[in-house]
């Protein structure tokens, strides 16, 4: 669980904030006009921004918040600051455009002349005010005649979809303070005569407060959903408890009974959140009941129990030796990208275990990404890359820095920021954020995905104010801050012949004749099951060797498609193993994840561990492919 709340920042005032906060009548869902002490509104952009300071430095974080042992675990000294994605994106202008045009969805092959898609008659967007209730019957239409079926896309808190058993059904729903904002609601129509013909509608709901705050129904807080978890016997546990009150005020959380030496603390930096530790001592399900209790009427409360899987330490290991040994052996690294604050989740000791047993090398999978570590002019969030370069260096793995440069997260101080002065802001950027990593990081992506699927260059905030030249510009102050550390440009699709690979091949030439420092390429590589390219990856490398690059596999995960089992899944991880082994330049191979429990393709299992943990066939064809 990774919070997210408004806060008012430290020096600067944050561009948007989203409110979630006790104080609604004070607060929107639109931007916030709370004022933040010390902090400067209206930064210069056309300087550099201020360098990391020392009150950017991460404090120790207590114990009781984390799974850590052997190393050092910090948290941010401030505030936690609000990530623009949250921000409101429906504003009253699109509320007053009316409904939103619908999404037709026509199956291939259908002729639309003859069958019309359904339709819903009479819909308008709709105001409401906290506390009321309010309905909406949808009743489909199809023109060619026939009964369209219809199905909500995700029905809000609280809400409800009733079928009224005449070919209508009725929304209902109750909102609350926390929904005070625009809404939108969809309700996609299935064709009568063929079900992949769809039709899904939007339409937009403002809530607003009434004048009469007391109008609103106090409802009973809950507690927000915790996935199942894996852990090993012996070892702590550590579970964050989000209270959630769609009144808007933060509830408190109390245990019913705690287990001998467990605690239950709530976050100094995140008032919703209550961190429970304990160490169970025996294998099977481990339970703690828990009260969600209302901050404004005490007597309105909600029962939980909290559960993790208890295994027994046998239960983790497996045959055959750890990876990073055999890796080691074949002069490869062999690695992983690291779950971003893996101590804070309820599995993070045996998160660690598995990590530190069988890789010697991570990449940070999120905290050094631009709009996390750097998301406001002169404001700097170290601590989760700091805690993994503790744990790396506790382990001895290598890290590998990702990604200095790159298209996406960007925050939106360097978006907003005029064209002219965003070179200084990638360098500073550079130069910063090696600096502080200078004995801790020795490779780095720093120039992530610039290609475009076509071959062109990438359109994307730095290409659009420097040109080309922001590819050699970032490389070459990277270079100047570190003439050891090891420069790649990390690019994906390209394990497969096409015009992609040939573009990046292309720019490798030019950089390279403008003597630009470089010294290999990274192969990211998520693929699918189905994926049989070995030629073409083969063909690939070599292509990269020639001209004298390294050759780094730093993303790889394979999803399983279809039908595919967890053997054809084995088979492309221990072909492209093999790949990498007969070519001399490959230097690393990284999973991108540890477990099928934390992975951006989690619905694909496409790691080599499974969710709890145990080695997957896959896991065995690398170690079958390193002896
Ligand atoms: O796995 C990452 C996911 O958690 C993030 O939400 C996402 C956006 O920052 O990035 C994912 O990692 C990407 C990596 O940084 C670059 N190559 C593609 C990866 C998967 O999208």
């Amino acid at each position: 669980m990774e919070p997210f709340y408004s806060v008012a920042a430290r020096r600067i005032l944050p561009a948007t904030l989203i409110c979630i906060s006790v104080a609604l009548t004070a607060c929107n869902s639109s931007n916030s006009s709370e004022p933040a002490t010390g902090t400067d509104p209206d930064p210069d952009l056309s300087v550099s921004t201020p360098a990391p300071a020392a009150d950017d430095e991460p404090i120790l974080e207590d114990a009781l918040f984390n799974t850590a042992s052997g190393f050092v675990v910090t948290r941010e000294p401030g505030p936690r600051l609000v990530v623009a994605e949250e921000a409101a994106d429906l504003t009253d202008a699109d509320f007053d455009l009316g409904l939103p045009a619908a999404v037709v969805q026509v199956p291939d092959g259908l002729d639309t002349s003859v069958n019309q898609a359904p339709f819903f008659a009479n819909l308008q967007n709709q105001d409401v005010l906290a506390g009321e209730i309010l309905e909406i019957v949808y009743r489909p239409e199809d023109p060619d005649g026939g009964l369209p079926g219809m199905f909500p896309e995700k029905l809000p808190q609280g809400g409800s979809f009733v079928d009224n058993f005449d070919g209508s059904k009725t929304f209902r729903w109750q909102p609350l303070q926390a929904d005070v904002g625009i809404n939108r609601f969809t309700v996609t129509a299935v064709d009568a005569e063929n079900g992949q013909y769809r039709v899904s509608q939007p339409l937009l709901i403002r809530v607003s407060l009434p004048a009469d705050l007391t109008s609103i129904p106090n409802v009973a807080p809950e507690l927000d959903t915790i996935e199942p978890h894996y852990v090993r016997v012996n070892d702590p546990v550590v579970i964050e408890l989000k209270g959630i009150d769609l009144n808007g005020s933060i509830p408190s959380i109390e245990a019913v009974d705690l287990p001998v030496g467990a605690t239950l603390t709530q976050d100094p930096r995140f008032e919703e959140i209550y961190v429970l530790k304990f160490v169970p001592v025996e294998t099977g399900l481990a339970s703690v009941d828990v009260i969600v209790r209302d901050s404004v009427d005490s007597s309105l409360t909600t029962e939980e129990t909290v559960s993790v899987s208890v295994l027994s330490a046998d239960d983790f290991e497996h045959t055959g030796q750890p990876l990073r040994e055999l890796a080691a052996n074949r002069n490869i690294q062999i690695g992983f990208a690291a779950l971003q604050s893996f101590y804070h989740r309820p599995d993070g000791a045996i998160y660690a275990h598995v990590a530190a047993r069988e890789y010697d090398i991570v990449t940070p999978e999120n905290s050094l990404k631009m709009d996390y570590i750097n998301p406001e002019p002169g404001r700097y969030q170290f601590a989760a890359t700091d805690n993994l370069v503790a744990f790396a260096r506790q382990n001895d793995m290598t890290v590998h820095g990702h990604p200095l440069i790159w298209y996406r997260q960007v925050p939106d101080w360097v978006l907003n920021a005029e064209a002219g002065s965003r070179e200084l802001h990638m360098t500073d950027f550079i130069t910063r954020i090696m600096s502080r990593y200078q004995n801790d990081i020795s490779i780095w992506d720093v120039v992530n995905e610039p290609m475009d699927d076509n071959g062109e260059l990438r359109d994307s905030v730095w290409l659009e104010s420097m040109g080309e030249s922001y590819i050699a510009t970032a490389l070459q102050s990277a270079r100047d801050v570190s003439p050891q550390a090891t420069l790649l440009i990390n690019e994906f699709d390209i394990s497969m012949a096409g015009p992609k690979f040939d573009g990046l091949m292309s720019l490798v030439d030019r950089l390279q004749a403008q003597s630009v420092p470089l010294d290999g390429i990274g192969f990211q590589m998520h693929l699918f099951s189905s994926y049989d390219q070995f030629d073409a990856l083969r063909q690939n490398f070599a292509a990269v060797a020639d001209k004298g690059l390294d050759i780094y596999i730093t993303e790889l995960d394979v999803s399983l498609d279809g039908d595919d089992s967890l053997e054809d899944q084995a088979s492309a991880y221990r072909q492209i193993m093999e790949i990498c082994l007969q070519q001399p330049n490959c230097k690393a191979v990284q999973t991108w994840g540890l477990t099928d429990q934390y992975s951006f393709r989690t619905i694909y299992d496409p790691l080599l561990f499974d969710r709890s943990y145990q080695a997957k066939p896959a896991y065995f064809a690398v170690q079958e492919t390193l002896q």
